[in-house]
């Protein structure tokens, strides 16, 4: 058994005083250092939207933060302005270790398509890569820990399951932004997907 820890968007705008705050986002980030020791590799997600991203609000007319809209890949929630390329907001917490990172995997670059997973666009066919990399270093096993818990790691953790990587996703290291009800729906359908959800 190999495995490696997955670290999702432990990034400035999804903690306390970022532009996609989510409560209590830094709260996990010293336990989360502590964990890169236990694993074989550890891999960073970042967020990485270029300015006037298809998922900002502020990038379609009369819309509004956390409203609905379709997209040609489905329904998209639109965001604040968030983790936009070179910005400060976009930059790991400088309380993560990002030392211990044998790689950082960047998503969310194509303007046309957001990317909460790790894996695949929200299209979900379009890689990211990441999939090649864990088999190639013969990884079987993935521990998910981040932000946010019903977003990012949500969709992070369902698509490394059908894969057929063993996911753990230690929810006392990830906290959610919970917009009505999302995070009872991702918990729901992680557990679906056969993701093992565990609090130490
Ligand atoms: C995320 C919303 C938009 C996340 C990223 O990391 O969960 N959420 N972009
Ligand atoms: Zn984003």
């Amino acid at each position: 058994m190999t495995k490696a820890l997955i670290v999702i968007d432990v990034q400035n705008d999804f903690c306390p005083g970022g532009a996609l705050e989510v409560p209590q986002g830094d709260e996990i980030i010293a336990r989360i250092n502590d964990l890169m020791s236990d694993v074989d590799a550890v891999v960073l997600t970042q967020d990485w939207h270029p300015a006037g991203h298809s998922s900002f609000a502020s990038s379609h007319a009369g819309r509004g933060p956390y409203e609905m809209i379709e997209m040609p890949y489905g329904t998209q929630v639109l965001w604040p302005d968030h983790c936009v390329q070179g910005t400060k907001g976009g930059q790991f917490h400088a309380d993560l270790n990002g030392t211990a990172a044998d790689l950082i995997i960047r998503k969310g670059y194509n303007p046309d398509i957001d990317s909460y997973s790790a894996f695949f666009e929200n299209d979900h066919t379009t890689p990211t890569g990441l999939d090649g990399y864990l088999r190639s270093r013969g990884i079987t096993d993935l521990v998910m820990v981040g932000l946010a818990l019903d977003f990012c790691v949500n969709y992070s953790a369902v698509d490394a399951a059908k894969l057929g990587f063993n996911v753990e996703v230690r929810q006392d290291l990830c906290r959610a932004i919970d917009l009505d009800g999302s995070l009872a729906a991702a918990i729901d359908g992680m557990v679906a997907a056969g993701v093992t959800l565990t609090q130490a």
